[in-house]
């Protein structure tokens, strides 16, 4: 197929619906809750409250990986904008109003920037902050679920010397290690020959600071977890009574992965549209897995998805990693 050709103006911010019609969230919701092991998406946690939310476990401290991989952008980020080179149009997933992608834009002054994020409100309200603070930059925003295929259009109006994508915050640790190399070889497509990738990832460690990243003593992740009911309830009237139900999240190192879920406390049954879903006490629905890599394991999935490991950022403490790849 044909990629569609849209117009891109210097100082000028658009948005692009690339979502399929039609409402996923409750066909994904009474679908997950008729599994054997009951799950939902993670991409579910992210209506407003659930964006506060997150905004806010960034900021704990048992959350290590946000400060860290800014402090590593910082102390780097002339070299990274030197591997991503000059004239670059530059494609994040996620939405970036933060200072990663504003001190990315500082150092690598792109011609053209193409956010990629489900939430809409959250990518036109990050764009817009970026427009204002950087007025020579033309941004075409794509609202569009990225943990499914998508055909990236052309730009017209911009010249481009290069595409480097920018995935940042170890998101790419939400997919399972198959569906990650399904995606990085979707980005080496859309970057195409001379493409390069920058990909934040949270490196391997000790389950106990792994176990209070995700179940923190102030209970926001928790809240962040249990909020998925709070809309499942609101926006497909359902009932759960979300006192009856309690956050569970664990590192598991043989699968060098966390799980999040939702734990029963009580024999009961909820209501999603009309049909009815029973819960034993201790069973959960699966809500999120943040699978954690070694370099090496990372470099390897980059490798096998088409790309040429270059660069290697950490910290001293080695917590989390920033990788610079080159399309082969
Ligand atoms: C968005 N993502 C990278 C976060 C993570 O660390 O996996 C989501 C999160 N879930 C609980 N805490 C943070």
């Amino acid at each position: 197929m044909q990629p569609q050709l849209h117009q891109a103006t210097p100082g000028v911010v658009r948005f692009y619906n690339f979502l399929p019609p039609g409402d996923t969230f409750l066909a994904d919701v009474l679908a997950g809750l008729a599994l054997p092991q009951k799950a939902i998406p993670p991409k579910y946690f992210y209506d407003e409250r659930g964006c506060r939310l997150f905004e806010a476990i960034c900021e704990l401290p048992e959350y290590y990986p946000t400060r860290t991989e800014m402090a590593i952008m910082r102390s780097h980020i002339a070299e990274m904008a030197q591997f991503a080179g000059p004239g670059a149009q530059l494609i994040e997933f996620g939405s970036g109003a933060g200072i990663k992608t504003r001190i990315l834009i500082e150092a690598m002054q792109p011609p053209l920037y193409v956010p990629i994020e489900i939430a809409r409100d959250t990518m036109e309200a990050a764009s817009l902050q970026l427009a204002a603070r950087f007025p020579w930059l033309n941004i075409s925003g794509l609202c569009a679920d990225y943990s499914h295929p998508f055909e990236l259009p052309e730009f017209a109006g911009v010249p481009i010397q290069k595409k480097v994508v920018f995935f940042p915050g170890s998101t790419i640790g939400n997919f399972t290690r198959e569906e990650a190399l399904e995606f990085l070889r979707r980005v080496r497509r859309l970057a195409g020959t001379d493409g390069a990738l920058l990909v934040g990832v949270d490196l391997k460690k000790d389950k106990k600071t792994l176990d209070a990243a995700y179940d923190d003593a102030r209970g926001v992740t928790g809240a962040f977890n249990l909020n998925l009911l709070t809309r499942i309830n609101r926006e497909l009237g359902a009932d759960f009574q979300v006192k009856r139900f309690r956050h569970k999240a664990f590192y598991d190192p043989v699968m060098g992965r966390i799980e999040m879920h939702i734990e029963s406390l009580y024999s009961q049954f909820v209501h999603v549209a009309g049909k009815r879903f029973n819960f034993a006490p201790g069973e959960t629905i699966h809500t999120e897995i943040s699978c954690k890599y070694s370099v090496a394991e990372f470099q390897e999935l980059g490798r096998k998805a088409g790309f040429s490991p270059v660069h290697v950022w950490t910290d001293p403490a080695q917590m989390f990693s920033v990788h610079g790849m080159i399309a082969i």
